[in-house]
């Protein structure tokens, strides 16, 4: 089956769910806000806010709480920056992607409060905000020609459209490990690199000239996948799948055909391809560092004033929540529940005494105006 017809992070509410443990990832779009302000300041200024309409879409939204975040962020600093221009702020549309299994219907009990919230904060300025589903992956097209401005993405580009060939001998990895062959890094760099370029591609002619981009992914230190700790999430996850297989509880060719389909780039890895692939201009790069482990968690329990004391079991959660319906495809319902005990007990383990670094990137880029449009500019006068 494909990809795009597996994969879902886990819906509802619940203990695993990805809306109940998406505070990671509200850290980075918080991180990732002063790139859009900045992002949308440069669209200010370069005119390109001329449309009623400012649209914007959110690939890879998933379901909970950050998916309606990005777009009130944005809202807010439209706003602002028309104020500070004197302009007539325009009507919003926002498009939210993600792929068919995604839990729309959760986001869609969200939509009320999100317009109430809005109302009551803009009062009489409240210009109307329209929000919509597109399901369907970003591997492909999504929207018309020229038709939007504002392109996000937080957590998502990483993944890639495929499991891809060739990592047969990647043998008891379920991802790029410290005893992946050589190999088995190119197979996942290469789908990488094929995915981002088609990426750049379709958004290229779904963005208006002047649109922008602002893209945030995993990433890692070192230019060797294999060099820093940004896979020992999934080491975790190999850690327990080999100890179900010594209990003989999972088979051993099982694992050896799964391997996870998301790669986290190395930012000089992005900068090339992006400049390779020529029509946007880079116009920020940055890369943010989370620790998981205690500073993080203090950190996130001051910020949802919970006090949170079983990092292992939260951890356990969270990458379940991320990777469950991969496993449940492969290996089927059964080994989900023990699969994901054994990965709490080890994530304890391994909390106790590592602290895991997490490093994102951000990027924002511009959709070059070409020759065509500065010209009607030049002629127009
Ligand atoms: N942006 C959200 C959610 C990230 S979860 C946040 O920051 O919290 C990553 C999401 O990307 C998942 O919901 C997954 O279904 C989606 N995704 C992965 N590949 C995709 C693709 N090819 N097309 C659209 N969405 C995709
Ligand atoms: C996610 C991660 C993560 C997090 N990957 N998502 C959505 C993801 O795809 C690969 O590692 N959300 O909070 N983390 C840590």
């Amino acid at each position: 089956m494909p990809l795009a017809d597996i994969l879902h992070m886990n819906i509802g509410d619940g203990d695993s769910s990805y809306a109940n443990n998406s505070l990671f990832t509200k850290i980075e779009i918080q991180k990732a806000a002063p790139f859009i302000m900045r992002t949308i300041r440069s669209m200010a200024n370069h005119d390109v806010f001329f449309d009623h309409c400012f649209r914007i879409a959110d690939l890879g939204c998933s379901s909970g709480k950050n998916t309606l975040l990005i777009a009130s962020n944005v809202i807010n600093t439209i706003e602002e920056v028309y104020q500070e221009n004197n302009r007539k702020i325009p009507q919003f549309e926002v498009c939210l992607n993600d792929l068919f299994g995604n839990d729309f219907y959760n986001v869609f009990k969200l939509l009320p409060d999100f317009y109430k919230t809005l109302r009551k904060d803009k009062g009489d300025k409240f210009s109307p905000c329209f929000v919509s589903a597109v399901p369907g992956s970003f591997y492909g097209r999504l929207f018309p020609d020229k038709s939007l401005h504002l392109v996000h993405s937080c957590y998502s580009i990483h993944w890639l459209s495929k499991v891809c060939h060739g990592l047969e001998n990647n043998k008891l990895n379920i991802y790029i490990a410290k005893t992946s062959p050589l190999n088995v890094l190119q197979a996942y760099g290469n789908q990488f690199h094929t995915d981002f370029t088609k990426f750049l591609q379709l958004r290229f002619e779904e963005l208006v000239c002047g649109g922008c981009m602002v893209l945030t992914l995993r990433s890692r230190s070192s230019l060797d996948p294999t060099g820093d700790d940004s896979n020992s999430f999934w080491d975790l996850l190999t850690i327990s799948l080999l100890e179900m297989l010594k209990e003989g509880l999972v088979q051993e060719s099982d694992i050896i055909s799964f391997n996870i389909p998301f790669y986290f780039p190395h930012e000089d890895e992005l900068r090339d391809i992006i400049q390779a692939e020529g029509p946007f201009s880079l116009d920020n790069i940055d890369v943010f560092e989370l620790n998981w482990g205690q500073d993080d968690y203090t950190y996130m329990n001051e910020y949802t004033h919970e006090s949170n004391h079983n990092q292992g079991k939260n951890t356990s959660n969270l990458i379940r929540a991320i990777t469950e319906s991969l496993f449940t495809s492969h290996f089927g319902n059964s080994i989900i529940d023990e699969l994901f005990k054994k990965c709490e007990k080890n994530a304890t383990e391994h909390l106790a005494t590592n602290i895991t670094r997490h490093l994102s990137v951000v990027v924002s880029l511009t959709k070059k105006m070409n020759d065509s449009v500065v010209h009607i500019i030049l002629l127009v006068p």
